[in-house]
């Protein structure tokens, strides 16, 4: 890509979503507080060796007590949308059953004052923080953790429903499905293939079940949000590249986008699902359900997959069924996370995006990259940032311009957090948190941003 076309100025569309976004696990902290019960992340956490540098959110950035303080910074950065997440175990501590008015305070408290700041908030359901108690139930294994779902959806709604407009059910429940159950990255920390398939289909069921009543109750806009990556073969002419990277872009995309969409499975993905459960889960009706209408779909990009075909591979323990693929690291720069940088993969993604699935608005609900900091003098110069967000702005807007019906952009993150299993070390935040004093600073890529938004351009 030439340099002008780099650094030539875009302006996006009258009207486009700009945005941060983050985490209740990741930023709240108050781990014990109001009667909020452990989630599966708590447990996950203090076990040793799980996390890096054995951290926990016990503490975290304690927006809990300091979100005044942060949507002040929203305000001064002038962001008109803050996407953050509701904490289940604050809002129904034993996963079923009563309500506590106390976990929902905080979030009300905080609804108010992005309101009094002109920020438009936007609540995720569930961005991986189970209720402990319903793990020990079975977890996302168990059909009755989408009931559940969806009757704390109903009680979240019930009390906020009156001033937040947008609600999404789930985050990247391939990260809840396959990290936590199959490759057990994540919490609840499980290694069972078959789990992480009757995993991935609960939570669609959840989604589901919790979408339509959250519309019946009069909700504005819902909403699902995946984690998708575009999966390419090695060599584009080699059949079994080819088939491999089909594979892996069922495993990673198609199972999750084909039944929120389309209300089917894939016919190659139906295969392995019933390879590895017998398919008995998935009941009459289940897929209807999950296809009820959304408003958007929410799109978390963070890098590309390359993949081949090789006899003889394992595969990867976060992809069942994916024997004879070997994962290959793309040659291109990367992020602190060693995740490759590619902004092409995201128009590649987008375009793809609206036209197989063309129905439905998209919203890059999560975007972002990991570096060490770069402390020169008073400031934090985390030029790299910059440039991984304004590439990938970029190409987001060459989508936009190629007539993909894409409405908003949220950054992630608002803050530097606990990046789960990697803890405290990875910072992906805007804003700088020194977890000694809770001081907040604004990184150069916070003011950066400021200005694009001001600007609705870069
Ligand atoms: C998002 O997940 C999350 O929604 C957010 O909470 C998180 O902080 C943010 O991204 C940054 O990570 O196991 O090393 O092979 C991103 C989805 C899923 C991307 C796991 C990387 C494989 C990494 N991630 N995936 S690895």
């Amino acid at each position: 890509q030439d340099r002008t076309e780099a650094s030539a100025s875009v302006t996006f569309p009258v009207g486009f979503r700009w945005g941060v976004a983050t985490a209740a696990y990741q930023i709240e902290g108050a781990a014990r507080e109001d009667g909020r019960t452990p989630s599966i992340w708590d447990t996950f956490s203090r076990t040793p060796g799980l996390v890096d540098g054995g951290h926990t959110g016990d503490v975290a950035c304690d927006h809990y007590h300091r979100y005044a303080d942060d949507v002040a910074i929203m305000r001064e950065l002038g962001v008109g949308t803050y996407r953050f997440s509701i904490a289940w175990p604050r809002v129904i501590p034993d996963g079923t059953g009563p309500m506590n008015p106390r976990g929902l305070d905080f979030y009300d408290r905080l609804v108010d004052e992005l309101l009094e700041a002109g920020i438009a908030p936007m609540a995720t359901l569930y961005h991986w923080d189970l209720p402990q108690i319903l793990e020990d139930r079975g977890g996302w294994t168990n059909r009755a953790t989408a009931d559940a779902f969806a009757d704390y959806a109903i009680a979240a709604y019930l009390r906020l429903g009156d001033r937040v407009p947008t609600w999404t059910t789930l985050n990247e429940p391939w990260c809840s499905a396959f990290l936590g159950y199959a490759s057990g990255n994540h919490a609840p920390g499980r290694t069972e293939p078959d789990a992480a398939f009757r995993a991935a289909h609960h939570l669609m069921l959840g989604h589901g079940l919790a979408a339509r009543r959250l519309r019946e109750a009069g909700a504005r806009e819902v909403s699902v949000t995946v984690n998708l990556s575009p999966v390419f073969p090695r060599d584009a002419r080699d059949r079994h590249d080819v088939e491999a990277a089909a594979r892996v872009d069922g495993l990673h995309n198609r199972i999750f986008l084909d039944p929120l969409l389309l209300g089917r499975y894939p016919a190659d993905m139906l295969e392995v699902v019933e390879r590895f459960t017998g398919g008995t889960h998935i009941q009459e009706g289940d897929l209807a359900t999950i296809n009820a209408p959304i408003d958007f779909l929410g799109v978390n990009y963070y890098m590309p997959t390359l993949v081949a075909a090789k006899v003889g591979e394992p595969g990867s323990a976060q992809f069942p069924g994916t024997e004879g693929v070997e994962f290959l690291d793309p040659d291109l720069p990367r992020t602190g996370m060693d995740w490759p940088i590619d902004p092409d993969g995201l128009h590649v993604l987008l375009k793809r995006l609206g036209g197989d699935y063309v129905k439905t608005p998209i919203i890059i609900t999560e975007n972002g990259a990991s570096f060490p900091d770069v402390v020169v003098g008073d400031e934090i110069e985390d030029t790299e940032r910059i440039g991984f967000l304004a590439s990938h702005l970029r190409a987001a807007h060459r989508a936009v311009t190629d007539g993909v019906d894409l409405r908003g952009y949220l950054a992630w993150s608002l803050l530097d957090n606990f990046e789960w299993a990697y803890g405290y070390d990875k910072r992906f935040g805007l804003v700088h948190v020194d977890y000694a004093t809770q001081e907040r600073r604004l990184k150069e890529s916070a003011r950066w941003y400021r200005r694009v938004i001001s600007t609705n351009s870069l």
